[in-house]
């Protein structure tokens, strides 16, 4: 698309599986007068953002796919990322919607005008009003860059894991990896294969289970291909078995000892050495963090040329990491595997509502607080897909973005008929909504088990996952409540949709 349109009914923001789940959704709807902006410059969202080497999913391949797309080419029971953005591309180009999308092209600044009901969106490509505007920016999109004393003056070659520098020739060179969260604990392995050395700097041990990965048969293939009932009683299946893990997080830590045991047996496994099993040992509960599945990651920190490193790291100089301890390790290639930006997300500063504060302004003291995870008072026909509240530890996060787009569809189909032109949830329909959350989060494991994550913003509070079950989420979100919405008639006779 080479100008945009100054006009269009529906704004979308991002094009990785929410927004392009959103875009089909509405086409299929027929609210076809949308469009899509998407900061890069291809479909995928963090599946094109993650190229580092090993960059898989964690969550099963039958799961992570639409409903409404099933994928029989799968080649293995957890997909690597290139098969996943591949699927993503795929679905895109068929499903006929890719004229209605604007690549390279930024959300620099969306304001509501009250008097016009309609939001105003700067781009970097020009302005373009919308009624409602939907935001699939996702919740791991910006990298977050760890602050450590003298990082700018690295003279070697540095880059965060979804920033992955592919021209860097990591062949016997001295790598240092910063972080041993998902992603870090998926490239140490194959980094290991090629670097000279690996330095993995490691401030809090992760818990790692195996990885129940395989490639599925010749025949299981077919089957998905030809007879589809046979993927969806995998799908239905994995569905439900990871839907059994919800009490282990947000009711009984106990219930989650298997898990725990497991983990110990992989390190117990993977590493032969007695002191560096025991540097890899948590010292809280398994699922404060995020669960982690690998096969390859303690045989790599096991590898003579692989250090792990648990002293703080002090400061980095041109040409070398030092931990608090003194010591220098000469390094080439600086990774930051250090996460992104989830409790404060870069997106809530450009968004302004009603007399004109941002979210990041509304959830200065609160955290981010949002209505069903999608709807926020004082901003009216926004809508957020894995908006607050909505992220998980348990299962796939298609799940609940196509749950949110349900809700969404039924939002706008319900202010065409009713010709609302401004929804907003009510205050207290808002705070109830999240004193319930915070009220059930209290007695999770990501509360009380004893270790700090990016699920916690800086008042302690969990404003990232979703406590309950996904099939509860989905019913919750199933019919569009305007009970809990302020409504405003059209101030024009312009009707909402197209
Ligand atoms: O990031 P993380 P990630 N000095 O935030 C450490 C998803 N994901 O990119 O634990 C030193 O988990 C930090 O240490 P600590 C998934 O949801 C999914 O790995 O805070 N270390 C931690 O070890 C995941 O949860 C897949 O003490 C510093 C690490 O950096 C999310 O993305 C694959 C530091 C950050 O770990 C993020 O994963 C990959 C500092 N200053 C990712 N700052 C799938 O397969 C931070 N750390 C679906």
């Amino acid at each position: 698309m080479q100008t945009l349109p100054t006009a269009v009914t529906h704004l979308v923001v991002g094009a990785g599986f929410a927004g392009l789940g959103m875009a089909i959704r509405l086409d299929e709807a027929g609210e076809t007068d949308f469009l899509v902006i998407e900061k890069d410059s291809d479909v995928g969202g963090t599946w094109r953002a993650n190229t580092y080497p090993g960059a898989a999913c964690d969550v099963p391949s039958q799961l992570y796919s639409f409903s409404f797309a099933p994928n029989p080419d799968w080649s293995r029971s957890f997909s690597p990322q290139p098969e996943i953005h591949a699927y993503l591309r795929r679905v895109a180009r068929e499903s006929g919607v890719l004229d209605r999308f604007a690549f390279d092209t930024v959300l620099e600044e969306a304001r509501y005008d009250e008097q016009a009901q309609r939001w105003v969106v700067r781009t970097n490509h020009g302005e373009v009003t919308a009624t409602t505007l939907i935001s699939g920016s996702g919740g791991l999109s910006e990298p977050r860059l760890p602050e450590i004393d003298g990082i700018e003056g690295f003279q070697g070659e540095l880059f965060h894991s979804a920033r992955w520098d592919h021209d860097v020739d990591l062949t016997g060179k001295r790598v240092a990896v910063i972080g041993t969260g998902a992603s870090s604990i998926q490239l140490v392995p194959e980094v290991a294969k090629v670097a000279g050395h690996v330095d993995v700097y490691q401030r809090t041990a992760p818990y790692v289970i195996p990885r129940n990965d395989r490639r599925y048969t010749r025949l299981e293939r077919l089957l998905f291909r030809h007879v589809p009932a046979v993927q969806k009683v995998y799908r239905t299946a994995t569905y439900w078995a990871r839907e059994s893990y919800v009490p282990a997080f947000t009711w009984k830590p106990r219930l989650a000892t298997p898990a725990r045991r497991a983990a110990l047996l992989n390190i117990a496994r993977g590493i032969p050495d007695p002191a560096l099993r025991e540097r890899v040992t948590p010292d809280y509960a398994i699922g404060c963090k995020r669960i982690l599945i690998s096969n390859s990651y303690y045989p790599a920190l096991a590898r003579d040329h692989v250090d792990l490193v648990t002293d703080r790291i002090a400061k980095v100089t041109g040409d070398a990491v030092v931990t608090v301890d003194g010591v220098e390790r000469p390094v080439d290639v600086l990774v930051v595997a250090t996460g992104f930006h989830t409790t404060e997300q870069p997106i809530a500063e450009r968004i302004h509502g009603r007399g004109g504060r941002s979210l990041s302004q509304v959830w200065a003291d609160t955290g981010m607080a949002s209505y069903k995870g999608t709807t926020t008072h004082g901003f009216p026909n926004l809508f957020q897909l894995v908006g607050a509240n909505t992220g998980l530890g348990h299962s796939s996060m298609v799940f609940m973005i196509e749950s949110q787009i349900a809700y969404v569809l039924d939002a706008i189909a319900s202010m065409g008929v009713n010709r609302y032109a401004a929804i907003e949830p009510r205050r207290d329909a808002q705070d109830a909504w999240n004193r319930d959350l915070q009220r059930r989060m209290q007695r999770t494991v990501w509360s009380t088990g004893g270790c700090s994550s990016w699920y916690l913003d800086d008042h302690g509070r969990n404003t990232t996952l979703w406590p309950r079950t996904t099939y509860t989420f989905r019913s919750l979100l199933s019919r569009f409540d305007v009970d809990a919405y302020d409504v405003e008639a059209a101030r024009s006779d312009e009707r909402i949709s197209s």
